[in-house]
């Protein structure tokens, strides 16, 4: 198949589940043309089967605001009649569902009928989508792409709570490639962050209001009173500022670490004894996923998605969000005893293992081998 991808070229989210999908397929044989507005920060190799075709912006001095929607449309009406793409997969409804649906009528006068799958990835439903300044186009786009994809139970619920949905809408779980995440021997890096055998937990995120970073550094100040611990903060966004104030506020800026952006998170993760997720909203939680395939238990708030992928008392804890007396408890009682948390550990990968990437991968092959067959059909 000629697969169009069109996404955020971001390091986490919605930009590396496109980017991890389009590399799948890829390597089962498919050409995939990714669309974005710069290089997705993981596909930074060659792969004869793969193509990036750049949404480069033409600003004209009359725009105050660069119609990216508008630009965006054009592009894929040229990569689809270009390259015969079969389908064109949309990750995150916002501008892209809407975009894709423009360039499929435009296609549609030059007889092109190409098939648009929206995969729904969070906060273009819960947080950004809802909002009334995009809530009809998101949800006209929704109806109208020929197949609707949402990354957990939980999103499928709160997309047909929040919008007027008349599709269906097909749950497909995120998923993880263990030939990347796996638990790797790193004791340099275990003799550097925790030289006197300190625990060490670790969060990553785009560090956006969303996440409760506070509510981290809070659980961790608790925590390291009573376990000598380290925090690794992997990422970077909009709260890193306000947070660091917080560490020195806290008393506990010595022991934790701002990383920033890592390409090579596994092997950091496979360092690591908690993962801790505090999200006021959470469709899925990859990064959670991630951590767990490297065997790292979660203690997370229950929000949203998560604990589809956190199993409460199995791979990790599940707290009410805010909830930082009961996170750091639960955080103390797997740090206090190596038994239990060598035994959540092994819960953690046995979980990640149901999304092992071969598992989901034909899901998403079939939504578009099912277009197609309708497509033949008309
Ligand atoms: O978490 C973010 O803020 C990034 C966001 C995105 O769209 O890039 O992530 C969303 O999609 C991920 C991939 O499907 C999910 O694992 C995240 O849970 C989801 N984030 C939220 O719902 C807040």
């Amino acid at each position: 198949m000629n697969i169009g991808i069109v996404c955020y070229p971001t390091f986490g989210g919605s930009g590396v589940v496109a980017t991890e999908l389009g590399k799948a397929l890829a390597a089962k044989g498919h050409n995939v043309h990714f669309i974005s507005y710069s290089q997705p920060a993981r596909l930074d190799f060659f792969n004869p089967n793969i193509f990036f075709h750049e949404v480069s912006i033409y600003k004209y001095p009359l725009f105050e605001y660069v119609p990216y929607e508008t630009i965006l449309a054009s592009k894929i009406v040229d990569i689809v009649k270009q390259n015969h793409l079969d389908v064109l997969h949309v990750h995150y409804a916002i501008p892209h569902a809407s975009a894709a649906l423009m360039a499929k009528n435009i296609l549609a006068e030059h007889g092109i009928n190409i098939p648009i799958v929206t995969t729904l990835h969070g906060t273009d439903i819960t947080l950004v989508g809802k909002d009334p300044t995009y809530e009809p186009v998101v949800s006209y786009s929704i109806n109208h792409s020929d197949a609707v994809t949402a990354v957990s139970e939980s999103l499928k619920n709160d997309t047909y709570s929040n919008f007027h949905i008349t599709k269906p809408i097909t749950v497909i779980p995120n998923f993880i490639d263990f030939t990347r995440f796996v638990r790797q021997k790193k004791e340099h890096f275990v003799k550097a962050i925790a030289p006197f055998g300190e625990k060490i937990l670790v969060h990553t995120s785009n560090f956006r209001k969303v996440k409760r970073i506070e509510d981290i550094i809070n659980v961790f100040a608790i925590v390291s009173k009573q376990i000598p611990s380290k925090l690794l903060l992997i990422g970077d966004g909009p709260e890193r500022a306000h947070i660091e104030v917080l560490t020195r506020e806290l008393g506990v800026c010595e022991k934790v670490t701002f990383l920033g952006k890592q390409e090579q998170i596994e092997e950091i993760l496979s360092v690591c004894d908690l993962f801790l997720l505090t999200s006021e909203t959470e469709s899925f939680g990859l990064a959670a996923l991630e951590a767990m395939a490297c065997q790292v238990p979660v203690i997370s708030s229950n929000a949203g998605g998560i604990p589809e992928v956190n199993v409460h008392g199995v791979t990790g804890f599940l707290s009410n969000v805010g909830d930082i007396e009961d996170m750091a408890k639960n955080a103390l009682t797997l740090l206090s005893n190596d038994a239990l948390l060598n035994t959540f550990k092994a819960n953690a990968l046995a979980k990640a293992k149901e999304f092992e990437i071969d598992k989901i991968l034909p899901k998403y092959e079939k939504v578009y081998e099912d277009l197609l067959r309708k497509k033949v059909a008309i």
